[in-house]
């Protein structure tokens, strides 16, 4: 029998690659949508998998409709993805981030531990946790400190929290996976990855004259979602649940994001590169790159994606897009 897997966030970035990743691994998917207004909106992602998987409109705040999702579902695999994902906006929204993303997680191993409590859970944690934690060597592990300087990394450690304090209490198989930042085609136009590519692309047909960004000092380590994906599944498929970090081990300023981006086209990035601090944070987090040796080691997980391949991949995206 095929093996039920339940993806909150499904039509995000990663649930959408995570989707076709379980998919190609022969698992029924099964998928937890928000109404949207626009109704062509909220599955934009998924279209293509229409027929192949199964949505329900729920919310990680709206727990009838989470158990009414578990029962009908009965999953083996839970991969709880949902979140309110952008750090710049939680401290617009705090309120609404830190439910969400903590109190969504609490109701999740609810369902979890009452309705299907022999099933596998994976959380979405993140090397925002760590804040401006970094050890000696230059890295972030998960023995570094973790002091979030975000309303989004403080929610996500309340989560974080929940899932180990579960897991020991209940004896539950439930994960933590600490991903590092993980781009693709199909990231967010907010996230600056994907403003910078798209910008620079639009600039470069000549429909914009510049970009508007924040700080370009700070340090991320990105990789591909679609590498990350497999991470995830590789993670809630060990022998022991336990807590995971997701990165490349390399790091670049947003800076040289520019500068790889606009090059790549042709153009010099310091021509069209505007700061407004609108875009700024009230609290930054300067400098991230992930030690991830215990889960290439443990788990064989290696990215396929380099720096240069994920922009490249973004920037062909885009041109395809916009129609060259
Ligand atoms: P994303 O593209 O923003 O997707 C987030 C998903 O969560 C969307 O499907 C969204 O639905 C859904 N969602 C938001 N609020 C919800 C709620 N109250 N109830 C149910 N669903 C809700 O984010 P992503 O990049 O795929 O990230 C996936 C997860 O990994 C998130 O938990 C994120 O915080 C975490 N993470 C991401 C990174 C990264 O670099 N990408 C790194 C570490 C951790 P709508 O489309 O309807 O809003
Ligand atoms: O910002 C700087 C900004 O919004 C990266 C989420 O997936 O990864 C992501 O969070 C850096 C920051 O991602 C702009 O100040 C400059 O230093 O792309 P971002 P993030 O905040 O690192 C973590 C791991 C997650 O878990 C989150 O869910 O870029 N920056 N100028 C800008 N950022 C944005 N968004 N827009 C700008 O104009």
């Amino acid at each position: 029998m095929k093996k039920r897997a339940l993806i909150t966030g499904i039509s995000g970035q990663d649930g959408s690659y995570l989707a076709e990743h379980l998919l190609d691994n022969n698992y029924e998917v099964h998928g937890v949508v928000r109404r949207h207004s626009v109704a062509e909106n909220q599955d934009i992602r998924i279209k293509e998998l229409n027929g192949r998987i199964n949505t329900f409109y729920g919310d990680l705040l709206d727990v009838p409709s989470l158990m009414r999702i578990f029962n009908e579902v009965k999953p083996d695999e839970i991969y709880n993805l949902g979140a309110m994902s952008h750090v710049r906006i939680s401290f617009d929204m705090p309120s609404f981030t830190i439910q969400t993303n903590a109190l969504g997680v609490l109701n999740m191993l609810e369902m979890y531990r009452t309705i299907v409590p022999e099933a596998k859970f994976y959380q979405a944690s993140s090397s925002e946790m760590f804040g401006n934690s970094v050890d000696e060597d230059g890295s972030q592990r998960l023995t570094t400190p973790m002091r979030p300087v975000s309303p989004y990394g403080c929610a996500k450690l309340l989560g974080f929290n929940l899932v180990r304090h579960y897991r020991e209490a209940y004896n539950l198989h439930a994960c933590n996976g600490i991903l590092f930042n993980h781009e693709s085609p199909r990231r967010g136009s907010n996230f600056v990855t994907n403003k910078v590519v798209k910008t620079a692309v639009e600039i470069k047909l000549g429909m914009r004259d510049k970009l508007e960004l924040g700080n370009l000092d700070s340090y991320r380590d990105w990789g591909h979602s679609k590498d990350y994906v497999k991470a995830m599944h590789m993670i809630v498929n060990y022998e022991r649940p336990d807590e995971w970090i997701v990165s490349t081990g390399e790091t670049h300023s947003v800076r040289d994001l520019c500068k790889y981006v606009f090059d790549k086209l042709g153009m010099d990035y310091k021509d069209y590169i505007v700061q407004n601090p609108i875009y700024m944070r009230p609290e930054e987090l300067n400098y991230l790159k992930g030690d991830s040796t215990r889960t290439r080691e443990v788990l064989g997980w290696e990215p396929e994606y380099t720096f240069e391949t994920l922009m490249d991949d973004m920037i062909d995206s885009w041109l395809t897009k916009l129609g060259t």
